[in-house]
């Protein structure tokens, strides 16, 4: 029997961690347990980039992208640029086991939803919209530095400006678990980056981009700027590493040195991004680019821990 495992994405990744180890204690299997501690995150609205309550798009639109993957079937299922509708894992969820595909997108995740029976909601809250107008690039112009309403705004962005961005304008709650069976599952859930240009999405709802599981090979996922995950295939490229005998934090540490020489070749600043990693061992590893200061949290031994990731410049 194994020994239970689970892994999270930023400081909110604690309170997954938190939700998803006694589940996997109790002999949950690894999908349902990490889908319960990412709902957990979902449902918080305090979290700015996680379901609810978060920042929305550039015209002030909420769409959620979000997949889930099952280690021992490799069975998966994803939704991308979701409204109105609370939970996006449990709608990805419900993709994989109800329908033949993979993804499906806007509206017809929508209705999809709809037909599944989850319920239409408003996705805003006064929080939210006050933080999104306060922030929002158009505001910033408008006012020229916050025209003494509120707190100073955070420097001006766009949404095609996404190489160096603000830490608070992104994170993706991404949690990976191992559970007694010794079987591996993982999910993926955010509102992408904040202010992003509508119809945009990034590598969470991709899978093999924000995440990617097999039982015979490891767990990984991505969180950051989705779209240089995607440009190196993020999380097939770490799990393929664990499949060829790298430990999970080698695997983190050589996908961020390949996002780094990826943007050298390009003559583009490596992006701010980070993975993690777990293998069918229970062994887990972190790592990210420079400055995404990155924080995660992992769980066992009945303990949670939030640890910080080690930072991989493009000369190491
Ligand atoms: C995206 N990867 O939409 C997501 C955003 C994110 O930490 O994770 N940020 O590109």
């Amino acid at each position: 029997m194994a020994e239970p495992v689970v892994i999270a994405t930023w400081t909110f990744g604690k309170l997954a961690a938190e939700t998803t180890l006694p589940l996997l204690a109790a002999g949950k299997l690894a999908l349902d347990a990490v889908m319960s501690g990412a709902q957990a995150v979902e449902n918080d609205l305090s979290v700015r980039s996680v379901g609810f309550g978060s920042i929305m798009d550039k015209i002030g639109r909420l769409t959620l992208d979000s997949c889930v993957m099952d280690g021992k079937t490799l069975n998966c299922g994803a939704v991308a640029g979701l409204e109105h509708i609370r939970s996006a894992s449990a709608v990805a969820r419900r993709v994989m086991e109800k329908t033949p595909h993979i993804l499906l997108v806007g509206e017809g995740a929508k209705w999809f939803a709809l037909e599944e029976g989850f319920k239409l909601e408003m996705p805003l809250t006064v929080e939210g919209v006050r933080e999104w107008y306060e922030r929002h690039p158009d505001t910033k112009k408008k006012e020229g530095g916050g025209g003494g309403r509120g707190p100073a705004p955070q420097p001006a962005f766009g949404p095609d400006d996404i190489n160096i961005i603000d830490e608070k304008n992104h994170d993706t709650v991404t949690v990976l678990g191992l559970d007694k069976t010794g079987s591996l599952g993982g999910v993926c859930t955010t509102s992408g980056l904040a202010f992003k240009r509508p119809g945009r999405v990034g590598d969470s709802p991709i899978i093999g981009a924000g995440l990617y599981v097999d039982d015979l090979a490891g767990a990984a996922g991505a969180t950051g700027v989705g779209e240089e995950v995607i440009r190196i295939s993020g999380s097939t490229f770490v799990v393929e590493l664990m499949r060829s005998g790298k430990s999970p934090q080698e695997a983190c540490e050589l996908a961020c040195k390949r996002v780094n020489a990826t943007a050298i070749r390009r003559g583009v600043h490596p992006a701010q991004l980070a993975f993690l990693a777990l293998d069918p061992k229970g062994n887990v590893g972190a790592a990210c680019t420079l400055r995404t200061n990155f924080q995660y949290a992992v769980g066992k031994g009945g303990k949670v821990e939030l640890l910080k990731a080690k930072e991989i410049g493009p000369d190491v």
